[in-house]
């Protein structure tokens, strides 16, 4: 059966780094995730990706029952497909980060194919009166941090995902990291189809730029032949990263937690509003929405009916 040509949007509603001071909209307390991401499935998200926060600090947590009641929740709503985080925040374990996985056993998991320094510090700068006192130095930490993926860590992730069925969702900062799944894709440990999500401009990954996403896009289809792929951008990159991916024939992630802003100098109410933008400019250009279970069908998913949540 030819699987649906279209475009799956995914919502990353919240994630561990962006700080509840930096927008009154931004999905901090467990229960505005669950509300945000509903949300923007309802407004056309196929896919929802997701971080636990502490409901008292908003603080990102490696909690499991935290982010079991958010799925869950999640779930109990709507029939989205979880894309559950498994690069936590940068202090996590690669146990803790891999957790939620093992105990939830989602149909599509996060995997960050290699190692980068990931500095979101100077945001500390725009916060005026933050709510928390760890959000300046929490944003701060970044600058003397690396986001950790080794190769060993990356097989440990990718074999546990395999043994559940999860389908795993590449993370990709910059080009090298390519030819990271490339050699776990030719030593049998990755299996098709491959999933890629460019995520672009995050400072210590490759800068946001349109020349930059085409030569991740070529260097994807030479390195891993057939796959599908998406796009993300950091910041006020977001909208036209994610455009151009859509006329490279790619597919769009939006939602807070890549971006707050819906366009310079306008706060995003919700992640919401960012998937109508993108799926009026995808319509627009003459592009159908997938469902959830379209999109299940485009990535071979297990089924909502096979998760543990
Ligand atoms: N929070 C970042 C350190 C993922 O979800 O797997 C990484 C991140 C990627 O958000
Ligand atoms: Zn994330």
């Amino acid at each position: 059966m030819a699987k649906p040509n279209k475009i799956i949007i995914t919502a990353a509603v919240t994630g561990a780094t962006h700080t509840p001071s930096l927008s009154p909209y931004f999905p901090a307390t467990p229960a505005q995730i669950i509300e945000d991401a509903v949300k923007a499935h309802a407004a056309g998200a196929a896919v929802v990706h997701v971080h636990a926060r502490n409901p008292e600090d908003c603080k990102p947590t490696p909690d499991l029952d935290i982010m079991k009641h958010i799925v869950s929740s999640i779930k109990d709503q709507c029939n989205a497909v979880v894309c559950i985080t498994t690069g936590g925040a940068l202090w996590m374990s690669k146990e803790q980060r891999l957790a939620p996985a093992v105990e939830l056993k989602p149909e599509l998991a996060s995997c960050n194919a290699g190692s980068v320094n990931f500095v979101f510090a100077d945001l500390a700068s725009k916060l005026k009166n933050p709510k928390f006192d760890w959000e300046v130095p929490y944003l701060q930490s970044t600058y003397d941090m690396i986001f950790s993926n080794t190769f060993s860590g990356m097989e440990y992730y990718l074999k546990t995902m395999d043994q559940y069925d999860i389908r795993p969702e590449f993370e990709v900062y910059d080009v090298g990291m390519i030819n990271n799944i490339a050699y776990f894709y030719n030593k049998g440990i990755v299996k098709k189809p491959i999933y890629l999500q460019f995520v672009m401009g995050i400072l210590g990954g490759i800068p946001a730029t349109v020349e930059n996403l085409a030569y991740m896009v070529k260097t994807a289809r030479e390195q891993i032949g057939d796959h599908v792929w998406s796009c993300a951008a950091a910041g006020k990159a977001q909208f036209p990263l994610v455009t151009a991916a859509l006329c490279m024939g790619g597919n769009a992630r939006v939602g807070l937690e890549d971006n707050v802003f819906l366009k310079p100098g306008v706060l995003a109410k919700s992640s919401a509003e960012q998937v109508i933008q993108i799926k009026e400019i995808a319509e627009r250009l003459g592009l159908e929405i997938a469902s959830s279970n379209e999109a299940r069908e485009m990535l071979e998913l297990k089924g909502i009916n096979k998760v543990n949540y």
